[in-house]
C-alpha cells in the first residue's frame, strides 16, 4: 500500500532549513553544477523558498543551507500584499552584463544585520534551468539584477563583504564570530 506523505510520496511538507552564518568554510566553496532534477532537488528548492520568505529575505542560495549545489531562489517583490514572484534557478549563469553600474546597500541572511554598499552591473542577462527542467533566459534590472548577482556569488563562494576593504570586512567578521559564540551559549 502506498503511504500518503511517506518517504517515497511526492507530497511532502515544506521544511524551513537552518541558514549557515559567516564565517563558515561551507560558504567559501565553489558549488557543483546540478546534473539532473530529482524530486529531492525540487523539494530542496521549495524548502529554500519557504526558508527565504520566513527569514524574511529576497534571495537564498543552496550553500547557505549547507548544500554545495548550484541552485538559487529569489523573489524581489517587496510591496506588502503584492503577488509573489518566486524564481527557482538551477545552474544560473550571467551571459551578459551592462557597462552601466548600480550601487545598492546589500544585506545577507548569512551575515545578519550588517549592510554595505556594493557596486555591480545595473542589468544582467541570466540563463538557467527552471524547476520543470526547461532552459530559460531573461534580462534583470533594478533590485532583481543586484539580488541574482549576489546569489550567483554565493555559488562561487563569494560574499558581499568580499567587495569591501579588509578593515570593514574584518570588523564584520569579528561581529559574526561574537554573534555565533553568543548563540552557541544560549
Ligand atoms: O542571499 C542572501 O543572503 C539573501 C539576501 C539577498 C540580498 C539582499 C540585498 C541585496 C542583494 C541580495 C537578503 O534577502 S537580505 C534581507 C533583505 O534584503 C530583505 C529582507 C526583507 C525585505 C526586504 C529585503
Ligand atoms: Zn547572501
Amino acid at each position: 500500500m502506498a503511504l500518503r506523505g511517506g518517504a517515497r510520496s511526492p507530497i511532502s511538507a515544506l521544511m524551513k532549513r537552518p541558514i549557515l552564518i559567516h564565517p563558515d568554510p561551507r560558504l567559501k566553496k565553489v558549488a557543483a553544477p546540478v546534473a539532473d532534477l530529482s524530486d529531492a532537488r525540487r523539494q530542496l528548492a521549495r524548502d529554500m523558498l519557504e526558508t527565504m520568505y520566513a527569514a524574511p529575505g529576497i534571495g537564498l542560495a543552496a550553500p547557505q543551507v549547507g548544500v554545495p549545489e548550484r541552485l538559487i531562489v529569489l523573489d524581489c517583490v517587496k510591496e506588502e500584499g503584492a503577488e509573489p514572484q518566486p524564481l527557482v534557478m538551477f545552474n544560473p549563469e550571467v551571459v551578459a552584463a551592462s557597462d552601466e553600474l548600480n550601487t545598492y546597500e546589500e544585506g545577507c541572511l548569512s551575515i545578519p544585520e550588517q549592510y554595505a554598499d556594493v557596486t555591480r552591473p545595473a542589468e544582467v542577462q541570466v540563463r538557467w534551468i527552471d524547476e520543470s527542467g526547461a532552459e530559460r533566459e531573461e534580462e534583470f534590472g533594478g533590485l532583481w539584477a543586484t539580488c541574482v548577482q549576489h546569489e550567483i556569488d554565493h555559488l562561487n563562494g563569494k560574499l558581499f563583504i568580499d567587495y569591501l576593504g579588509p578593515m570593514k570586512r574584518q570588523m564584520i567578521t569579528r561581529k559574526m564570530v561574537k554573534l555565533k559564540r553568543e548563540k552557541a551559549k544560549a
